[in-house]
């Protein structure tokens, strides 16, 4: 990343101008965010693989537990690392990393004693965490614990993504850009699922639990599975259905893509390239103004009207759409904000305050309902699949004459196809992160 010291010095500005304004809002003087409590397993020694409290992640990539942040007014935040004394894990010293200059540091070897270092005594101070109860023996009253009021304002905030933090999601997209050219070179060798899966790992370079979330590797019919996760041995496909991403610096990709072999059935073919147009013509529709649900509804009138070139249903989108007969074939939203996490917080938001713009009717999956600003960014990804349990009423319903039940049937067999790009919303269109590196 380049400039990315002057870029990360300018993060932390907008940061706390926002975080100024927000507690400006909410009365409080000061907030301390802790970077969270490893979850151990029940019944077990063993913790589930560390990840920072979103709100600590959104101010410093430093990994690991016990972390607290203290942020005030006018004064520059101070960071105060927990490494313990300890031999059985690394404690490495922190070094000189990039973002260091902008934190006044403190190192304690213990949770305890890093509240100890926050004097916040006399102040009203709130407090963000997953583990409220060293703040609660700290003296923290209940009501600056996780105030609901200020965390709808961080919440939003964090939909209007920083010059820092596009070059962040920019270039966890290239790496998984780079990562899903190398898994699609293992399916046209023959790979089964769990190669294909180790050949994205290693093209990205990271271990596994440092993926953006468990991959979805389909061969064939197992793409009408929206979150499948397994990974077959031993099993060729002629169609791959692949949906992987990682992190960089915590911000994560979320890509797809979908394959055919020169063996898999041409109409199906026909329908991933159109599928890919039509992802294609939705993204040049982002533009700020337009509400999220309108692009929703968009999806699926071109999801019908790609159907019916394929000869899948017998009438034209918008009537298929208005019908619900585009609803079986698509039956999730069109995407989703992303950031820190896959699926980004105030997808649902109303307002800086809070609220909630619940789904249209149409799409109760949908997960972003806000209208589309500037510096938003957030996922397209149209697919259509073959899922029986969904088609199956279609069958006998009303409108059973307008599908195509044997080219139907055909199909089935290859699973689905879905295509998934992130994309950043500028102040006259959009800028694809994705499309220039697969
Ligand atoms: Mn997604």
């Amino acid at each position: 990343m380049e400039n990315q010291v002057e870029l990360f010095a300018q993060h932390i500005q907008v940061r706390r101008q926002r975080l100024e304004q927000a507690l400006d809002e909410t009365g409080f003087e000061g907030l301390v965010i802790s970077s969270g409590t490893p979850m151990r397993y029940y019944a077990d020694d063993m913790d589930a693989s560390f990840r920072s409290t979103p709100h600590f992640a959104h101010w410093l990539p430093l990994s690991g537990p016990h972390h607290l942040l203290y942020l005030r007014r006018g004064q520059r935040p101070q960071l105060v690392r927990v490494a313990p004394e300890d031999y059985w894990y690394e404690q490495a010293p922190l070094g000189e990393p990039f973002w260091a200059g902008e934190f006044e540091i403190h190192e304690v070897s213990g949770e305890k004693q890093a509240f100890d270092v926050v004097k916040r005594k006399g102040k009203s101070v709130a407090f963000v965490g997953d583990a409220p109860r060293l703040a609660r023996e700290d003296g923290f009253l209940d009501s600056e614990i996780n105030p609901p009021n200020l965390l709808a304002r961080m919440d939003w905030d964090r939909s209007f993504k920083t010059p820092y933090e596009v070059a962040c999601l920019g270039e966890a997209s290239a790496v998984a850009g780079r990562a899903h050219r190398v898994a699609r070179e293992a399916f046209a060798r023959g790979a089964d699922e769990l190669e294909i899966h180790h050949a994205f790992v290693g093209a990205a370079h990271c271990p596994e639990d440092q993926l953006a979330y468990p991959s979805i590797v389909c061969l064939d019919e197992k793409g009408a599975i929206l979150h499948y996760t397994g990974k077959r041995r031993g099993v060729r496909g002629r169609v791959l259905l692949i949906d992987a991403g990682t992190r960089h610096l915590g911000y994560c990709s979320d890509i797809t893509r979908t394959w055919c072999a020169s063996d898999a059935d041409a109409t199906f073919r026909e329908l991933v390239s159109g599928l890919d147009d039509l992802q294609r013509v939705l993204c040049t529709l982002v533009r700020p103004g337009l509400a999220y649900p309108e692009l929703q509804r968009q999806a699926h009138v071109r999801i019908g009207d790609l159907l019916l070139a394929l000869g899948v249903l017998r009438l034209g989108g918008e009537e298929a759409f208005e019908r619900g007969l585009t609803a079986p074939f698509f039956p999730h939203g069109l995407g989703h904000f992303l950031g820190l996490q896959v699926h980004d917080v105030s997808g649902h938001q109303e307002a800086r305050g809070g609220g909630r713009l619940a789904p249209p009717s149409h799409s109760p999956f949908l997960r972003t309902t806000r209208t589309i600003e500037a510096g938003m960014v957030f996922t397209i990804e149209p697919g259509i699949y073959f899922i029986e349990m969904l088609l199956r009423e279609k069958r006998s319903g009303a409108d059973a004459n307008m599908f195509d039940w044997a080219l139907i049937d055909r199909l089935a067999p290859f699973g689905g196809a879905r295509i998934e790009d992130n994309v950043l919303v500028t102040h006259d269109g959009h800028r694809n992160l994705t499309r220039p590196h697969i």
